[in-house]
């Protein structure tokens, strides 16, 4: 029996079982609330035309688009500064599926989409579901998306002659054509703080073209074709930067010849995440540029590109998100403890729940930005839901970053250990979720964009902030389920009411309370939009969505807490020896 025992136990039974893997499913078909929400707000004869591109392209993106995804993390950039012969040649080498992406996002128009005006106000609706379903597989290439979109809305606008030129190649579904943009704000002084941070110099050659001088600190999409940028306008007779303020620049990145335009590759930048994207610290010595905006002007003018760009960034969180969660769900269906699946484990069943409440409310607040600005595109937005998407769109870009970290932390939990080993492909998702809330803008710069947006409109934003909300929630109260849903519409607008009786009362703490001002706001707002589709789609689990996003703390002031010295709490037992 001694010998059958270890025959039978011996290698420790290496091979009996093996976990199955969660199965990506169709990205697009199994998100409820998006194919819901969808149904709601595009008319049944764009819907039809649109949904079995959707529906191949979320397979596509479980299937070949992932692989290529997968193939960017594995073989990360890196760039051959010199020539075996010391010649300099800051060759920037990406892999084939990076550039095989490329391809595939011109092919499927995921920036041609929003520009084609074939389906007037739902194109950039049609083309943001159908970036978010690219965003968790395409290994960042929606980064490089992200900017040439934005830099696409600054060429439409535009009437200058280089970003006209620009747009129809950053538009185009020829791969051959087609161009992709960076935006090089960030200087080592500062990337928040950008007016104050930016020394690169643009030397007037007197004949409407500029040679710049600088650094930029973080460029992204080191391999782009184009790019708009920030400089001082300097000349012989004015060779210090004048106190006008910044424009905004044009420059191609590579010159007829294909090489470089007087830009150095001096480092990539050595990542927490987004390892597949070429960062890079750029010099430019003398590279060719075109003015596109007035002196003074150059802030203003790249906002335009900010709204497109933040958007993406909240299409990205909602969708890195999603794919936790989907692959969770799928997970929790295929694993074992204490006898049951874990979906069976009461416990799970609450925990994933709160995470799927979440992701709701973020997909129904940046899918209402994206809705709202494609009415604005179309020239169909009032001058009311204008205001509402200025407003907003910080708000989204803060909260949706902030809770993707939370929801894919939690989301890794889920697959218990096998969340933390690399090979499964997991712990990407949050290490690129960790720039969400720092690129485009911290959340604490949004806060700020989100006052200013308040006070640059003499308080209009907020009348337009209050009468949306207050007519959301009066929609509900008059509607079917009006008793059912009243009292969650009713703690909507005492959140709404306390929030602006603060606003009003105590101005004085407005600069340390911008966070949780900005934070209110979007549970405020993600409660009326929540209330607002379960009314319309009428079923259990929706209402149940609504009612515990509004049963939360919908306000989240500390009054106390804005007149105290914090500094102190912060410095407690600290002594710099050096004087900064
Ligand atoms: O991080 C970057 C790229 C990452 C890769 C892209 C990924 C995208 C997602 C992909 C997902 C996978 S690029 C760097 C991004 N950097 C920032 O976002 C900068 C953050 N800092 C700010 O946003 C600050 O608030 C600044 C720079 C705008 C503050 O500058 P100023 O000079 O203090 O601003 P002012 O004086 O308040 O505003 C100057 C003008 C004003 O217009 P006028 O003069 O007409 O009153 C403002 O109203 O700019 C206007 N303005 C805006 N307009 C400022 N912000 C906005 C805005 N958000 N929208 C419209
Ligand atoms: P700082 O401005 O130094 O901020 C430090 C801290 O101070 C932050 O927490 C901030 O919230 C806080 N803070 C600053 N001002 C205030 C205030 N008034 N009140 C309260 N708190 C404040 N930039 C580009 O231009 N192009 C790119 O392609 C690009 N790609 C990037 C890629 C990656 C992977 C990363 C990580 C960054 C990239 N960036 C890029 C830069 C990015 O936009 C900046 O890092 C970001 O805007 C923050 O700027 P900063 O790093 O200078 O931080």
């Amino acid at each position: 029996l001694k010998h059958k025992l270890r025959i039978q136990y011996s290698r420790a039974k290496l091979g009996h079982f093996t976990q199955v893997p969660p199965h990506q499913e169709n990205t697009f078909t199994n998100n409820a609330f998006l194919t819901s929400y969808l149904t709601r707000f595009i008319p049944q004869e764009v819907r039809e035309s649109i949904w079995s591109d959707l529906t191949r392209f979320g397979q596509r993106a479980v299937t070949d688009i992932y692989s290529l995804g997968r193939e960017c993390e594995l073989n990360q950039p890196y760039v051959r500064t010199f020539d075996a012969w010391g010649n300099r040649r800051d060759e920037l080498v990406t892999c084939e599926a990076w550039k095989r992406l490329k391809g595939i996002s011109a092919e499927e128009g995921l920036i041609a989409l929003a520009y084609e005006g074939k389906y007037g106000e739902y194109d950039r609706l049609y083309q943001m579901v159908k970036l978010g379903i690219f965003s968790p597989s395409s290994g960042l290439y929606s980064c490089p998306l992200a900017m040439t979109d934005g830099a696409a809305k600054t060429g439409m606008v535009s009437t200058s002659p280089y970003l006209k030129k620009a747009y129809r190649h950053l538009t185009s579904r020829d791969p051959a054509e087609f161009w992709t943009s960076g935006q090089w704000m960030t200087e080592k002084r500062g990337g928040s703080d950008v007016s104050g941070g930016t020394e690169t110099v643009a030397l007037d050659q007197h004949d409407g073209s500029h040679f710049l001088y600088g650094y930029k600190w973080f460029s992204s999409a080191t391999d782009s074709d184009m790019t708009l940028t920030l400089a001082s306008i300097i000349s012989e007779d004015q060779p210090e930067p004048k106190s006008l303020g910044l424009a905004m620049f044009y420059l191609e990145t590579r010159r007829d010849d294909g090489q470089l335009n007087g830009i150095e590759i001096v480092k990539l930048k050595n990542k927490l995440g987004t390892r597949q994207l070429p960062t890079a610290e750029l010099l430019l010595d003398g590279a060719l540029a075109y003015q596109v905006s007035d002196e003074g002007r150059g802030i203003a003018s790249i906002a335009n590109m900010l709204t497109i760009t933040r958007l993406h960034n909240s299409v990205s969180a909602c969708a890195a998100m999603r794919r936790i969660l989907l692959l969770a769900r799928d997970y929790s269906l295929r694993r074992t403890a204490f006898g049951q699946t874990v979906e069976s484990h009461v416990l799970h069943q609450l925990t994933a729940s709160r995470m799927e409440i979440i992701v709701r409310g973020c997909e129904a607040l940046t899918y209402h930005c994206v809705r709202l600005l494609g009415r604005e595109e179309a020239g169909t937005a009032t001058a009311q839901e204008s205001l509402v998407l200025r407003t907003l769109t910080p708000i989204m870009k803060m909260f949706t970053a902030k809770m993707a970290m939370k929801v894919v932390s939690e989301g890794l939990e889920c697959f218990g250990g096998q969340g933390y080993i690399e090979d499964t492909g997991l712990p990407v998702i949050l290490r690129d979720a960790q720039v969400l809330p720092i690129w485009e803008g911290t959340s604490n710069i949004m806060s700020f964009d989100f006052l200013r947006a308040v006070m640059k409109t003499n308080g209009e934003a907020v009348t337009a902030l209050y009468g949306d909300i207050k007519e959301k929630t009066d929609n509900v109260k008059s509607s079917k389920l009006g008793s059912e849903l009243e009292k969650s519409c009713v703690s909507v607008m005492n959140a709404l009411d306390k929030l602006i009786n603060f606003l009003q009362t105590n101005p004085e703490s407005i600069q340390p309370a911008a966070r949780d001002i900005a934070t209110s706001v979007a549970y405020i707002y993600i409660g009326a939009l929540l209330l607002d589709h379960s009314a319309w789609e009428g079923n259990n689990i929706s209402i149940e969505v609504a009612k515990r996003w509004c049963d939360q703390q919908l306000v989240q002031l500390t009054p106390n807490q804005y007149s105290f010295n914090n500094r102190s709490v912060v410095m407690e037992g600290y002594d710099p020896q050096e004087t900064y």
